[in-house]
């Protein structure tokens, strides 16, 4: 089986490292990287994964050219929701009626991909909540293991459901947590309100997630954004099980030390995916008229910094 993860961030490299170290001699893993410097970089140095007190380097073939290569089986999508237009574009020569595409990208605005502008291949989600930390190019920590959560938002072929066991499979025999789950749109709006409150939030006080508990007016605001994604969510029908403040705070403690994504991309000036998370709750709260007040005053804060950038 032929596997391609694009995205050679913090998840797509530990993805990669992880299905490169448990592969079979039939499997073949590759990571695409659209810049040829970088990717050539990477097959030089290889991927250095930190996890705990080991420190290992693992040789995945790195390529920037999907021109250059044959169609894959499963491409795994872990780019930033804002590069996922230009990112179809680049992995098209890999992609066919036959593959599996998995987005794993944060928030919600990516679930209107399908067949239709996927170039035929399968489209199915992740919901991840493997933390990782990119160090410096293809050096990543794997900063705490989570859960992956695969699934289709809509009932699929039987070929199609063995095709993602065959990729959860892969994934646990690589070490990660995973289950195919029968409502995904659930899952991804679980993790939702967990990216509401932190993201945006770490990034405008610069703090770590444990942080965020130990300033009053920090989890006061955290609850409130939270609060607000939820009244969207009863909007438009979707209900959850738990309690998604209680989830929220609850992802906080489990993952003090984590510097969020969003606070990652700060400190590296680079764009942020604030209008894929707290902007989706703000637009579809718009369009079914509950008002979100401090998701939009986050927003505006962020976009703030994100315009100061050199
Ligand atoms: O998903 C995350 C992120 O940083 O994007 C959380 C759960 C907030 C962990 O840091």
């Amino acid at each position: 089986m032929r596997i391609a993860i694009i995205g050679p961030g913090a998840l797509g490299c530990l993805f990669a490292a992880k299905l490169q170290s448990s592969t079979n001699e039939q499997d073949e893993i590759l990571l695409i990287d659209h810049r040829e410097e970088r990717a050539e970089q990477l097959n030089k140095q290889k991927i250095l994964l930190e996890s705990g007190t080991d420190s290992n380097r693992y040789p995945v073939t790195v390529s920037s050219s999907p021109t250059a290569l044959a169609p894959v089986d499963i491409l795994l999508c872990c780019v930033k929701s804002y590069q996922l237009p230009s990112s179809l574009e680049f992995i098209a020569p890999l992609l066919t009626p036959r593959a599996l595409l998995v987005f794993f990208q944060n928030g919600i605005s990516h679930l209107k991909y399908s067949e239709q502008n996927t170039f035929g291949a399968t489209v199915a989600y992740a919901a991840t909540s493997e933390g990782a930390t990119r160090l410096a190019s293809g050096h990543i920590r794997h900063a705490g293991t989570g859960h992956t959560s695969l699934g289709y938002l809509s009932p699929a072929a039987d070929s199609d459901n063995r095709q993602l066991q065959r990729l959860q499979q892969k994934l646990e025999a690589a070490g990660f947590a995973s289950s195919i789950s029968d409502n995904i749109a659930e899952k991804l709006w679980e993790k939702l309100f967990v990216n509401v409150g932190i993201n945006g939030l770490t990034a405008m006080y610069n703090r770590t997630n444990g942080q965020l508990l130990t300033s009053c007016a920090a989890r006061g605001k955290l609850k409130k954004l939270v609060r607000e994604a939820e009244s969207v969510a009863h909007a438009i029908g979707m209900r959850q099980e738990n309690d998604p403040v209680l989830a929220t705070l609850a992802v906080c403690k489990r993952t003090a030390r984590n510097i969020s994504s969003m606070l990652q991309d700060i400190r590296n000036k680079r764009p942020t995916e604030i209008d894929a998370i707290n902007g989706a709750i703000s637009r579809l709260g718009r369009a079914n008229g509950i008002p979100t007040p401090v998701n939009d005053e986050l927003i505006a804060q962020i976009k703030k910094i994100e315009a100061q950038y050199q």
